[in-house]
């Protein structure tokens, strides 16, 4: 049976081989390529089904700089889906701003991530040359999860369907859903090992916490000074939280808030 489409957006630099790993994909030579950078102008959008999952794929016009016209053009077009597909040319030697600022801007709006270097069938030293574009990646955008890095020849190889193999599990963890009572096990448990400093002589108790949202998974946390808590300790149990379901790639939001006392509630 189908289930919702997923709806991915490649996104990257003119000329990195965007329309010709759609195409890879699609199995058809739809979308015009060419050697010279700016061939897409526009953005253009596919449907396909792979394994009974059904996928819409949009090509974006290349962009070089945040100051590009077309930088805004893509920000737009990426809305739509939950999942952009960040493409860099193998040979580069180092991460642009503007490839930052699409990573980051990606993981900050609530999107899943893939990253491609593409044309890997024209480097010669592989070995080096993988470590090094990790090391990239590790350094300047350390909130990316690293399992979600391929290296492919868009022209060549055939690992792409990796892309829709990556795109199924980051939308499951999009709809993952946790049980309350498991959520406040897991928080009691970290607050008992790690328990968040007092504030001015003020002790902060967590009361709960409670999902409420999926695509992305959005929590709320009540305490008695939400707005006492620090950000490092905040960073910490998202953190924690990410680590311990295995919500990989994919944001996570919490919001922390005020809760009454439960108990002088029923005395009222
Ligand atoms: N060697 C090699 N060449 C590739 C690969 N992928 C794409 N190319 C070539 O790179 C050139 C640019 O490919 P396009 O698919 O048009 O690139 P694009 O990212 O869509 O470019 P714009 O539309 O200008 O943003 C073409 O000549 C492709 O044949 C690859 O994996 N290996
Ligand atoms: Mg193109």
């Amino acid at each position: 049976m189908l289930k919702k489409r997923i709806n991915l957006c490649f996104i990257g630099n003119p000329n990195v081989g965007k329309s010709t790993l759609i195409n890879r994909l699609l199995g058809a030579n739809e979308l015009q390529t060419s050697e010279y950078p700016g061939t897409t102008k526009n953005t253009i959008q596919r449907n396909l089904i792979w394994k009974e999952k059904e996928f819409s794929l949009l090509d974006t016009a290349g962009v070089y700089k945040k100051k590009d016209l077309n930088f805004n053009l893509l920000i737009k077009a990426t809305r739509f889906s939950e999942i952009i597909i960040l493409i860099l040319d193998s040979s580069i030697d180092k991460l642009d701003k503007v490839h930052k600022k699409l990573a980051s801007h990606t993981l900050k709006s609530g999107k899943g991530l893939i990253i491609i270097f593409n044309k890997w069938d024209l480097i010669k030293s592989k070995r080096n040359k993988k470590k090094e574009l990790e090391k990239f990646v590790r350094n300047e955008l350390p909130q990316f999860d690293e399992k979600k890095l391929l290296f492919i020849s868009a022209l060549r190889d055939e690992k792409f369907t990796k892309i829709f193999e990556f795109s199924i599990e980051i939308k499951k963890l999009f709809e993952k859903q946790m049980t309350t009572s498991d959520l406040n096990k897991w928080l009691r448990d970290i607050i008992k090992d790690n328990p968040p400093i007092k504030i001015k002589g003020k002790e902060i108790k967590f009361k709960y916490i409670v999902q409420t949202d999926i695509n992305p998974p959005t929590f709320k946390i009540f305490s008695n000074h939400p707005n006492k808590i620090k950000t490092s300790y905040k960073r910490f149990l998202e953190k924690k939280l990410k680590s311990n379901y295995k919500i990989d790639n994919i944001p996570i939001f919490l919001k922390f808030l005020a809760s009454d006392n439960p108990y002088q509630e029923k005395k009222k």
